[in-house]
């Protein structure tokens, strides 16, 4: 059982429609190349990042924050129409998302536990879809202290943060390295759609 407000849609997307969204994807980080960012406290995250939409998730020195511009003052790239289409199915949420958030996991990288609140619209849910190899993806509570459980997420799989869940504690343990065929040098995707409101 899941916490209220956690919702996994085990296999939402089929063979053909995670291809479909992969080649998208693609068109996205070339515009807006995925860059391992720094911290508030100056460390290297193991993941790789870019985004699309309105807004882009950025990290730096100065702190977690959404900006209308990529680093080198481009705007992002729009969210693409397949993944536009996921968040319609699985949302239950009116306005379209405003930043979408593309997370690369290459062999070893980890998502340390952590509360999403940078978007100022605690109301809307969090959608999240996961391609290619597998993740142990652990959650908890409201609460940094609260117990933690965790379940693999597959390529394929659409998670929905919502309600009560929307701020619970969450993050990556590891990745099962090259399990997946589909990204060519392995590793895993995570696409997160967002509402982002201003400050
Ligand atoms: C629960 N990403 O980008 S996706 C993130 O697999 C992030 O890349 C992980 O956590 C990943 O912030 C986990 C599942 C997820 C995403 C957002 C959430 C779970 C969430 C927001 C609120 C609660
Ligand atoms: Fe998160």
């Amino acid at each position: 059982m899941l916490p209220e407000g956690l919702v996994l849609h085990h296999g939402h997307l089929d063979a053909a429609a995670q291809a479909g969204l992969l080649s998208a994807l693609r068109e996205v980080a070339r515009a807006a190349p995925p860059r391992r960012m720094e911290t508030r406290g100056g460390r290297r995250m193991s993941v790789a990042m870019t985004s699309a939409g309105r807004l882009g998730w950025v990290s730096d020195a100065k702190g977690y924050r959404y900006e209308p511009r990529q680093p080198s003052d481009a705007l992002w790239p729009p969210i693409p129409e397949a993944a536009l289409a996921i968040w319609r199915a699985v949302s239950g949420w009116k306005e379209p998302p405003d930043c979408l958030l593309l997370n690369h996991y290459g062999e070893g990288a980890r998502m340390g536990l952590h509360q999403d609140r940078d978007e100022n619209a605690f109301d809307a849910p969090v959608v999240s879809v996961s391609l290619g190899d597998p993740a142990r993806f652990r959650f908890g509570g409201l609460e940094r202290s609260e117990r933690t459980r965790s379940f693999e997420l597959l390529s394929g799989d659409v998670l929905v943060m919502g309600g009560p869940s929307r701020l619970i504690w969450h993050g990556v343990d590891r990745i099962r390295f090259g399990v997946s065929p589909l990204l060519d040098k392995g590793g895993r995707l995570n696409l997160t759609m967002r509402v982002v409101r201003e400050g």
